[in-house]
């Protein structure tokens, strides 16, 4: 919005020439975030409490859990306000990529919501039925996939570390990306069992690819790079940015011992939109490296119930994987600072494959 209003201004003061570069409105969109994470925050936390949307913690899982009970839960509200405000704000509106971006995690974010509500407010621990809502997700992100399909959009995948190894998926693209879509926003809510683990790796995911968003889209950087050019791109950092900012502002929140929960509506839609900006980037294969972490937990979950049904047996004490840590005594923070690690160094593997290929 500021774009559109202020940078015409820029023939009478060339102070507001700066609107027009991307460079400037993702850092603006990224405080902005910030900042009004500060400031609707602890209100929007009171209000939860007030409105009793506490947690109801699973009486099967680890102990120490037992102790969160009651803690505000749904604060992925604030994440959803948030970034839609910010991206609103310093946004270019008439790109496409910003409203498929907005459809998809407004889109997952009511799907995480409706969820949440049942268990939450109608205090139905089952929530919607899984089914239910994996037909919900599969169907947003196919529309979002559909709609950059009839845009003739780029089916090619490239390999990460590999220059030339690119597969042209064709119409196959479709299942692809929404199998990334979908799978994304899923595997972010399984990682979301400790204060600040899934939030942490979300920032520093949405981080890389805010910087892939902007390189990709720059036509010099991208021939200077050798890296697939994707016009139009480069204004979804603004986007990243904001998710940036919006993270940060949730980790001071729910950062150990945790303030408030995301719930589904933030995990599913934070999860949504890292999947949506993988694909939109280009950079689809990449993701199994900069969300390393939400695919070894979701991968937990599958070998632990594959073999459960296969041999009897469990690879781990309790999956998803941060449960298995838990139960060998590891104290909660030091599982999550060390999860960070991890993503901090994936991420910056992610980046090296700019240069190494
Ligand atoms: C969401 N939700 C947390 C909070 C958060 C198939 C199976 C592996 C599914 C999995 C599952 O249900 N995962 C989805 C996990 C819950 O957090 C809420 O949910 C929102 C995210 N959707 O925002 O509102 C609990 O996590 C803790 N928490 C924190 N800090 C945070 O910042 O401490 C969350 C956020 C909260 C709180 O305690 O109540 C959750 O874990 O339930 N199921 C499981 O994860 C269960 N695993 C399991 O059954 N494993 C089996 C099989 C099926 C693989 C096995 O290993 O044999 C475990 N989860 C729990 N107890 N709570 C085990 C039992």
């Amino acid at each position: 919005m500021l774009y559109y209003f202020l940078y015409p201004l820029a023939k009478h003061h060339t102070i507001f020439n700066v609107f027009q570069y991307i460079s400037f409105r993702t850092i603006y969109a990224a405080v902005t975030a910030l900042v009004l994470s500060f400031v609707v925050g602890p209100y929007l936390i009171e209000r939860l409490r007030a409105l009793k949307l506490g947690e109801v913690v699973r009486t099967d899982g680890p102990a120490s859990h037992f102790t969160k009970a009651g803690t505000p839960t749904m604060g992925g509200a604030i994440i959803l306000l948030v970034v839609i405000v910010s991206v609103l704000l310093w946004g270019n509106l008439t790109n496409s990529y910003i409203w498929l971006m907005t459809f998809v995690t407004v889109g997952m974010g009511l799907v995480g919501f409706i969820d949440d509500y049942i268990k939450v407010v109608k205090k139905d621990k089952k929530g919607i039925r899984a089914s239910t809502k994996l037909l919900w997700q599969v169907l947003i992100a196919s529309v979002a996939v559909l709609f950059l399909y009839q845009q003739d959009f780029n089916t090619i995948v490239t390999i990460p570390f590999f220059k030339d190894v690119h597969i042209d998926l064709k119409a196959f693209y479709i299942p692809f990306a929404v199998f990334v879509i979908v799978g994304t926003s899923n595997a972010v809510n399984l990682t979301d069992g400790l204060d600040g683990l899934a939030i942490g790796p979300m920032t520093i995911a949405a981080a890389t690819y805010m910087l892939f968003a902007y390189l990709v889209g720059h036509v010099k950087i991208a021939n200077y790079l050798h890296i697939m050019y994707v016009p139009k791109v480069g204004e979804l950092a603004v986007f990243a940015g904001a998710m940036v900012g919006a993270s940060l502002g949730f980790l001071w929140y729910n950062s150990y011992p945790a303030q408030v929960f995301m719930g589904d509506v933030g995990s599913l839609s934070l999860g949504g939109a890292l999947g949506t900006l993988a694909i939109i980037t280009k950079n689809e294969a990449l993701l199994l490296l900069v969300g390393g972490i939400f695919v070894v937990e979701a991968l937990s979950v599958i070998f632990q119930v594959g073999s459960f049904k296969l041999t009897g047996k469990r690879v781990f004490a309790m999956a998803p994987i941060h449960h298995h840590y838990e139960l060998k005594g590891w104290p909660e923070p030091k599982i999550i600072v060390r999860f960070w690690i991890i993503s901090i160094i994936l991420a910056l593997l992610a980046i090296s494959t700019l240069k190494i290929r």
